[in-house]
């Protein structure tokens, strides 16, 4: 217990100060010594992110340093990811995922993509600066049961509203699912989403509710046929 913790310690810190050698040391010791490589990506690497968030804020980092973190973050998810069971959930399902146009923010949406892999989705990355159409194109080709929507700006968030709009006209069925920083229960209330979530966590926990939900309606339906 207390070398687990030392490890998230660690890969928390290694991100802080863009240590991508003391990441990578660590993630390897996770796997090697038979920990939770789950763990280790939340409550070490993305811990740290978010404590690097708070050290942009308070204006201690700037964007490069921003930027040397989250490359120290992607070298320990890199090899703790594979890691991780894929089966634990026993989800079906396809989702797509994207920074909304106008954002190029992506850690938080990674994060999430990551979820939702792990979990068992097939997930269609669509990158970030995302045009609001292509988010319904996609849905449209690939019949995706969830969108993700992430921005981190409240300029990019506007556009989610459109998104919604055009998504829910064609493909009713569609679930969407919003995040982000400048993202609340309300707004997404608003913007018309099926879902909101403010961490990686919760988004996989709301996802899986809301397509159950989904499916029940859709399994009576057909059942009363
Ligand atoms: C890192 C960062 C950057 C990096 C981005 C690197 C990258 N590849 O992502 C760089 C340095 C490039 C950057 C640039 C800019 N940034 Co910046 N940035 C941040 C910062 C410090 C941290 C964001 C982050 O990665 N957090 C860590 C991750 C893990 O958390 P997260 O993103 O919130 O994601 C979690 C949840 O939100 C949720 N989630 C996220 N997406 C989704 C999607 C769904 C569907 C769900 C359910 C959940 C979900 O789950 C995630 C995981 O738990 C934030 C401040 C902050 N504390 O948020 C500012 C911040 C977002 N940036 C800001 C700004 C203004 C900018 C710039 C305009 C600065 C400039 N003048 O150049 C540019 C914008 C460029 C652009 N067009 O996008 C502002 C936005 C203000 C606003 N409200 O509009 C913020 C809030 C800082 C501030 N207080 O001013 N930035």
């Amino acid at each position: 217990m207390r070398r687990e913790k030392e490890l998230l310690e660690e890969l928390k810190k290694g991100v802080i100060h863009y240590d991508e050698e003391k990441v990578a040391a660590a993630a390897e010791a996770v796997i090697q010594e038979g920990f939770n490589a789950y763990e280790a990506i939340f409550e070490g690497l993305v811990s740290g992110m978010e404590e690097v968030g708070r050290l942009y804020e308070e204006q201690e980092y700037f964007v490069p340093e921003m930027l040397l973190c989250s490359d120290a973050m992607y070298i320990g998810l890199n090899i703790l990811r594979p890691h991780i069971d894929r089966n634990e959930y026993g989800i079906t399902g396809i989702a797509i995922i994207g920074v909304v146009q106008g954002d190029v923010h992506d850690i938080g949406k990674n994060i999430v993509k990551i979820m939702f892999d792990v979990a068992g989705f097939e997930v269609h990355d669509l990158g970030t600066d995302v045009p609001l159409e292509a988010f319904v194109e996609k849905q449209l080709n690939t019949e995706a049961d969830l969108v993700c929507l992430s921005a981190m700006m409240t300029t990019s968030m506007i556009g989610m509203k459109d998104i919604i709009q055009m998504i829910k006209e064609k493909s009713p069925n569609a679930k969407i699912l919003i995040g982000g920083a400048p993202v609340t229960e309300e707004i997404a209330v608003r913007f018309g989403a099926d879902g909101y979530s403010d961490d990686a966590h919760n988004a996989l926990k709301t996802a899986i509710s809301i397509l159950s939900t989904l499916k029940e309606i859709q399994r009576e339906k057909h059942g009363n046929k």
